[in-house]
């Protein structure tokens, strides 16, 4: 049992071998009673006492519902996480996540904390000022699989009372890449106060928030964070110098929309094409 456990409760992580479940993996193990850890294929390395894992790929229905079961409440990292053909983004993002929120309510599980995207928002000029009121213009394929997994999240409140938090996550790197970075970057030590926030809560209903940091030229509104607890406490001006002139063709779709790079790619099929 995981000593510092204050939470007599079960976890999932999905997503758990990828970048951001590798830093989540250790402070929600310290926030829960077990912590059950998935993805796609087998992790490398030992497990922890307090942990248990269980690979699973979110495209099988039957393997999900197997999944949640014993589960109060889960971070769902597991998806394509960047811009890909429709084909290659809807298993796991747009079945996927259909096959999570139908386990989650067959297993009873209370809560889900759903790894969204700023690209619900990409299509927005840069510098332009959004909450999360603002009506969605995906910018590719994958963002508009977040989008669904949002409605998805409603759906489930409304209709058989999971509770969501939605977190449009911006660029949640080691630092901050670039010069769009000093408007989206989210720090890895936010995003563990931001998940576990949204883990916390006592009252969440189906809420959407922006997870960025506390850079001073973010686009993004704080709505929801203080209902959640959410106080994000780095910054990206530290890397201005560094990053400041790291920008994309002055001109194009990438430098001039929020999305950046994914606005870069596709179509995907010239087939299609007259
Ligand atoms: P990642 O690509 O490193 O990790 C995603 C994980 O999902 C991988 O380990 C992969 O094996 C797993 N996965 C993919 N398809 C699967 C399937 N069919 N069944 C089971 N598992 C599957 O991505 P990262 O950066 O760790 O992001 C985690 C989540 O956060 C993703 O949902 C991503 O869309 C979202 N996000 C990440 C941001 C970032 O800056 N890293 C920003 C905004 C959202
Ligand atoms: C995302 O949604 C991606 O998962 C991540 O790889 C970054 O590209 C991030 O958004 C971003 O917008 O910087």
């Amino acid at each position: 049992m995981n000593p510092d456990v204050k939470t007599p409760s079960t976890w999932l992580l999905t997503g758990a071998a990828g970048t951001l479940g590798t830093v989540l993996r250790a402070p929600l193990g310290r926030a829960c009673r077990r912590l059950r850890l998935s993805d796609r294929l087998a992790l490398d390395g030992a497990l922890d006492a307090h942990e248990e894992q269980q690979p699973c790929d979110l495209a099988n229905r039957a393997a999900v519902k197997a999944l949640l079961q014993g589960v109060d409440a889960v971070v769902h990292l597991g998806g394509i996480s960047v811009e890909r053909p429709y084909e290659q983004i809807a298993p796991a993002n747009v079945d996927g996540v259909f096959h999570l929120y139908e386990a989650a309510r067959l297993a009873g599980t209370r809560r889900i904390v759903f790894a969204s995207s700023n690209h619900v928002t990409g299509g927005y000029a840069r510098g332009t000022a959004l909450s999360p009121q603002d009506p969605p213009r995906p910018d590719g394929y994958y963002g508009l699989s977040k989008l669904f997994g949002e409605g998805m999240a409603r759906l489930y409140w409304d209709r058989y009372g999971i509770e969501s938090v939605c977190l449009r996550l911006g660029t949640a790197t080691a630092e901050p890449p670039d010069a769009r970075a000093l408007s989206t970057w989210l720090s890895h030590a936010d995003l563990q106060r931001l998940v576990l926030a949204a883990l916390r809560a006592p009252k969440v209903g189906c809420l959407t928030v922006y997870g960025v940091s506390a850079n001073p030229e973010r686009w993004w509104s704080e709505d929801g964070w203080s209902q959640i607890g959410y106080s994000p406490q780095d910054s990206a001006e530290a890397w201005r110098a560094r990053v400041g002139t790291m920008d994309f063709p002055a001109g194009t779709p990438m430098a001039q929309l929020q999305g950046g790079s994914f606005l870069g790619l596709g179509p995907f099929d010239a087939r299609d094409e007259a």
